[in-house]
């Protein structure tokens, strides 16, 4: 059974992951207007890993004798200066949500919910992948920097970074 407490903050981190879909399917668009259809691909893959991500937290939580709770989400911006921003805001994101779950660990350890504690570890590990990944590409991004035969080979290529869900 979750305490109040831990229930609140499993459906911050619901928020969170829902947010975290928009805002790469804002990517997803703005890369397929732009006509980057590889990087829109793996962006609206991307955007469809985080909607599993929170209903992973949502079955959770209500198997857990709690309510998840479906709330009003931020509307992600849906422009970019350029790849390059686009990549370096998908990075903070990362880093933001790894936090966002570390303090979740945090508050668990507080509560004594080790149930949750022991559930919270996969998505421990999968933010380290993502970051690792997000690192990748803004290293290969800064490498192309503005040229944009290496944009095109970048855009065929991105597809091929595979990440777990
Ligand atoms: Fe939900 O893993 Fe990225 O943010």
């Amino acid at each position: 059974m979750l305490s109040k407490t831990i229930e609140k903050a499993l459906n911050n981190q619901i928020r969170i992951e829902a947010e975290s879909s928009q805002i790469y399917l804002a990517m997803a668009c703005w890369a397929e207007v732009k006509g980057l259809e590889g990087i829109a691909n793996f962006m609206y893959a991307q955007s469809d890993e985080e909607r599993d991500h929170m209903l992973k937290l949502v079955k959770f939580v209500n198997e857990r004798g709690g309510h998840a709770q479906i709330s009003a989400l931020k509307a992600p911006g849906v422009t970019f200066e350029s790849f390059k921003e686009m990549f370096e805001l998908l990075f903070k994101h990362e880093v933001f949500v790894s936090n966002s779950i570390n303090e979740l660990v945090h508050i668990t350890l507080q509560e004594k919910d080790y149930a949750t504690h022991n559930f919270l570890q996969w998505y421990v590990s999968e933010q380290i992948e993502e970051e690792a990944m997000a690192r990748t590409i803004l290293d290969k991004i800064n490498l192309i920097g503005d040229d944009k035969g290496g944009l095109y080979l970048f855009d065929r290529d991105i597809e091929n970074l595979t990440v777990s869900s």
